[in-house]
């Protein structure tokens, strides 16, 4: 049966970290290429619609820590905080997996991206659960500790956050419609990725609850990864829209 491998969780934490970095020379010039990035002339055949593609790239982020933990013999009972936790990150990813991608009237998600996106998940669900089910040690009252209870504030605003621009993204179009539009509302009125920056607020949040490489380094990437797409976002709409919110920053209310 399985165990804790310290040496794998730091192996696997510090990949993370080294494909964070690579992401961010990547991505810091040129966009990740979906949405409204992707380049005009890509060939239909090889995308997805929206609904299946982000079903299907989320689906191991939520079943992989999901069976890890049902899976478990014999099941661990003590401590709390490591279910709680494991939850936690189920919950974002069921939302993300079961409810987002139903809603979506995003365009279709080129291939090659979804492949990545769902290898991306599979790691990442994998180190996250297996981190927190085989190898996590909190004590009896960490539910109480500041650093779990801030996280989790965190967490939950950032979530909120998430979820909230989510969906003011997603009024702005009719069913079938594929036009892009000024975002209005909520965190949009301070900026552009409104969504992006509830995500990072969230996985930070959930960095500093568990206390934990495998999730530090995980809301490290996320930060790499839509922290650059924020401020490409941004500076589509300036040069799409002349009457784009002067005041509106990228990702940072009123700083960046
Ligand atoms: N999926 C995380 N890297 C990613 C998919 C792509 O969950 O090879 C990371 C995630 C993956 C990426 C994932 C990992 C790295 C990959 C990358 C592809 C390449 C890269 C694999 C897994 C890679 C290396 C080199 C390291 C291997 O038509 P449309 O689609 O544009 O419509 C949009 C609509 N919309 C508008 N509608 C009208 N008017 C406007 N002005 C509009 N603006 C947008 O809203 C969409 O339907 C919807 C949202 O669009 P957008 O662009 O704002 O968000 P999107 O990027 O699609 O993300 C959707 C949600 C969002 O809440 C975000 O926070 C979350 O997913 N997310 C996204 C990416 C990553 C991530 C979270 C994370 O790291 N935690």
């Amino acid at each position: 049966s399985m165990q804790c491998f310290p040496g794998l969780v730091l192996a696997l934490s510090s990949l993370l970290g080294a494909l964070a970095l690579l992401q961010l020379s990547l991505y810091l010039r040129v966009p990740s290429r979906y949405g409204k990035h992707e380049e005009r002339l890509c060939r239909p055949r090889g995308r997805l619609p929206a609904r299946c593609a982000w079903f299907l790239q989320e689906l191991p982020s939520f079943l992989v820590p999901a069976l890890l933990l049902a899976l478990r013999s014999p099941p661990r009972l003590e401590p709390l905080g490591c279910r709680l936790l494991c939850c936690l990150f189920c919950w974002h990813y069921f939302y993300r997996t079961f409810i987002y991608p139903f809603f979506t009237r995003g365009r279709p998600f080129p291939l090659q991206l979804l492949f990545f996106g769902m290898l991306f998940c599979i790691y990442n669900g994998f180190l996250q659960g297996y981190y927190l089910i085989y190898c996590a040690e909190y004590p009896n009252d960490w539910c109480t500790d500041i650093r779990f209870t801030s996280g989790l504030l965190l967490f939950l605003l950032g979530m909120g956050i998430n979820i909230h621009s989510d969906l003011l993204l997603r009024q702005l179009r009719k069913p079938g419609e594929v036009t892009y539009k000024i975002p209005q509302g909520g965190l949009f009125t301070y900026v552009s990725g409104a969504n992006y920056f509830g995500e990072i607020v969230e996985w930070f949040g959930f960095a500093i609850a568990t206390w934990s490489l495998p999730a530090f380094a995980f809301a490290f990437f996320t930060l790499c990864c839509i922290g650059p797409r924020a401020y490409h976002h941004h500076r589509y709409y300036i040069k799409t829209f002349t009457d784009y919110p002067k005041s509106r920053k990228a990702l940072i209310p009123f700083v960046f």
